[in-house]
C-alpha cells in the first residue's frame, strides 16, 4: 500500500503541536493522561509520556517517571492512576477505597490495580537520549538510574512473584483494566463467566467526553469492570485472596512480554553503571525474570497461527484471538524464526497490510477477525501507541526496514495534529479523546527517529520521505470524512477524602 506521506511543512506542525500539547497537559511534576477524559496520570501513559518529553527535556521526562514512582505501593507495584487533584473521572478514588489496603502509598490517592510495565523501557530510551547529549543530561539520568534502579527492580519483583506465583512465565492479571485494552475481545470469554453482584450504583462520566457512545466499552461491561473493582476492595487487595475469590484472573501475553524486555533494559543499565551486582544481586534478579517470561510467552504460541495466546487461569484454556497481544514475541524476542514469522504476518494482509486499512498501521484486532469492530476501542481501531511499540520491537530485533515502515506509515497517521486516543482504522477517523498525551509522544519520538549510533535531526527525516504531489494529497484529504467531537462538559467536582 502506498502511503502519502508528510510534508517538510506537516512535519515542522506536527512537532510543534505535539510538543504544545505535552505543554499544555503538563500539571508540573506530571501529565494528565488527556486533558477532560483522563484528567490524572496513568501509568503506562506517564512512561510513554516520559520518552516523548525526553526529545525535548530529559530532566523533565525524569521527573515523569519520579512522580510516577511516588505512588508506589509497599508491594512494588505501581498503581494504575494517581489522582492527584478531584475531577469529574470515574471511578475516583471513592470508589477504590485503597484505605482497605496495608500496602498503599502515604500522601497520594491512587487506584488499586496495575497496567503494563513499560516505564523501564521508556528510561532506557531517556538515558541513551541523555548520553547523546551528553554533560548535565547525562550526569541527571544516570544519577536517576541509581537512585531508582531497586524500585524499578522492586515493581518488576512483585509481577514476577504476586502475580506470577506458580512460575507459569505469564503474568497474572485481576482485571481488563489491567491489560491496558478494557474490552479487548481477548477477555470476552472471561468476562461472559462473570455474574455482577450487589455493588453501589454509579454514573459512568467517560461518555461526556465522547462523541459517540459506540466507541467507548458498553453499560454492561462497565458493571463488570466495577464488579471486579468490588472484588478487589473485599480482598483489601491483597493478591493472594483475589486469586482465591475474584472473577478474573488471566496470564497476560503482552504484559508478560514487556515484563520480559523491561526486565533486560534494567539488568543492562545495572551492569552499564555498576549496580545491582553480585549473585543474588538486582542485575541477576532481573535476567532472572526475563529469562522465565519469555519462555512464559514463547510457550503460549498457537503453532497454527503464530500468534501468542494469553490463559485463563481460572478455566486453563488458551485464549485464541486475533488482536495485537498475539504479537508479544516480537516484543520480548527469543526465537528468531518465530520473530521473522510475527514480522510478516504483522505487515501482511491480515494486520498492517489489509486492503481496508486507510493506514497500514497495526489494528488493535485483525480486521481479518470475526471480533473486529472497525470504532469500538480495542476491538480494532488503531492505538498508536501500539504501533509504536511494535515499531520499537522490530527495530530492537534488527528489523530496521519493518520498523521504519510503521512509524512512516504512524507519522503520516497523525498528521491532523488531533492526537487522537485511537483512530478508526477503515475511515481513518479519529476516536475517543483528543489531545491524547501518549500519542503527541510517540509523535516526538518517531520525529526524533532515533538510530543505534546517531540521533538525527527532524531535518533529516524531511529527506528521508517521498515527496507527494498536489493531486494526491487532495484526494487523500478528500476522502476523509468529516470529524465529530464531544460536546463541551463543566463537570461538578466532586470531593477527594
Ligand atoms: C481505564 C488512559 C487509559 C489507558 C488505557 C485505556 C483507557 C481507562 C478508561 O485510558 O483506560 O484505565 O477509563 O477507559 O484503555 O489503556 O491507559 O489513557
Amino acid at each position: 500500500m502506498t502511503v502519502a506521506q508528510p510534508s517538510a511543512v506537516e512535519i515542522g506542525l506536527m512537532a510543534g503541536r505535539a510538543g504544545y500539547v505535552l505543554r499544555a497537559n503538563d500539571r508540573g511534576a506530571f501529565t494528565v493522561a488527556s486533558p477532560t477524559l483522563y484528567p490524572h496520570m496513568w501509568s503506562w501513559d506517564a512512561g510513554f509520556v516520559a520518552l516523548g518529553i525526553a526529545t525535548v527535556s530529559v530532566p523533565r521526562a525524569l521527573n515523569e517517571l519520579r512522580s510516577l514512582l511516588s505512588g508506589q505501593w509497599a508491594t512494588g507495584m505501581i498503581p494504575h492512576i494517581l489522582f492527584h487533584s478531584p475531577s469529574d473521572y470515574f471511578p475516583g478514588p471513592e470508589r477504590w477505597r485503597t484505605q482497605v489496603a496495608a500496602a498503599r502509598p502515604a500522601g497520594v490517592l491512587t487506584s488499586g490495580i496495575c497496567q503494563p510495565p513499560i516505564h523501564v523501557i521508556a528510561l532506557s530510551r531517556i538515558l541513551h537520549d541523555a548520553r547523546r547529549k551528553g554533560g548535565a543530561d547525562q550526569e541527571l539520568a544516570e544519577e536517576f538510574v541509581r537512585e531508582t534502579f531497586d524500585s524499578w527492580l522492586a515493581w518488576h519483583s512483585y509481577l514476577a512473584t504476586a502475580r506470577d506465583p506458580y512460575s507459569y512465565g505469564l503474568v497474572e492479571i485481576h482485571h481488563g483494566w489491567e491489560s491496558g485494552m478494557d474490552d479487548s475481545p481477548r477477555w470476552d470469554a472471561a468476562y461472559a463467566n462473570v455474574r455482577v453482584g450487589d455493588m453501589p450504583p454509579f454514573v459512568r462520566a467517560d461518555l461526556a467526553h465522547v462523541a459517540d457512545p459506540s466507541q467507548r466499552p458498553t453499560d454492561a461491561e462497565y458493571a463488570t469492570y466495577l464488579w471486579l473493582l468490588e472484588q478487589k476492595v473485599h480482598a483489601r487487595y491483597d493478591d493472594a485472596v483475589y486469586r482465591a475469590t475474584g472473577d478474573f484472573v488471566m496470564g497476560d501475553v503482552l504484559v508478560s512480554a514487556l515484563l520480559a524486555a523491561a526486565s533486560d533494559l534494567l539488568a543492562d543499565m545495572g551492569e552499564e553503571l555498576g549496580i545491582g551486582g553480585g549473585a543474588s544481586g538486582g542485575v541477576e534478579q532481573s535476567r532472572a525474570i526475563a529469562r522465565r517470561f519469555r519462555t512464559g510467552v514463547l510457550r503460549s504460541v498457537n503453532p497454527e497461527t503464530g500468534l501468542a495466546r494469553d490463559l485463563d487461569l481460572r478455566t486453563g484454556t488458551w485464549l485464541d484471538v486475533e488482536s495485537a497481544a498475539g504479537f508479544a514475541p516480537l516484543l520480548c524476542g527469543g526465537d528468531d524464526a518465530l520473530t521473522r514469522r510475527q514480522r510478516d504476518l504483522l505487515l501482511g494482509p491480515r494486520w498492517c497490510g489489509h486492503s481496508r486499512l486507510r493506514w497500514p498501521v497495526v489494528p488493535s484486532v485483525s480486521p481479518a477477525s470475526p471480533a473486529f469492530r472497525e470504532q469500538t476501542y480495542w476491538r480494532g481501531p488503531q492505538w498508536p501507541v501500539l504501533n509504536w511499540l511494535m515499531a520499537w520491537a522490530l527495530n530492537r530485533s534488527g528489523e530496521q526496514e519493518a520498523a521504519n515502515q510503521l512509524r512512516l506509515a504512524g507519522l503520516s497517521q497523525l498528521v491532523d495534529c488531533d492526537f487522537a486516543e485511537y483512530y478508526q482504522p477503515v475511515t481513518g477517523e479519529t476516536l475517543g479523546s483528543r489531545d491524547q498525551s501518549w500519542t503527541a509522544a510517540i509523535a516526538l519520538d518517531f520525529l526524533a527517529a532515533r538510530r543505534p549510533a546517531q540521533r538525527r535531526p527532524v531535518r533529516w527525516l524531511t529527506s528521508e520521505l517521498p515527496r507527494i504531489t498536489p493531486t494526491q494529497r487532495a484526494a487523500d484529504l478528500a476522502a476523509r470524512p468529516p470529524r465529530t467531537r464531544g460536546p463541551a462538559t463543566t463537570p461538578e467536582m466532586p470531593r477527594i477524602p
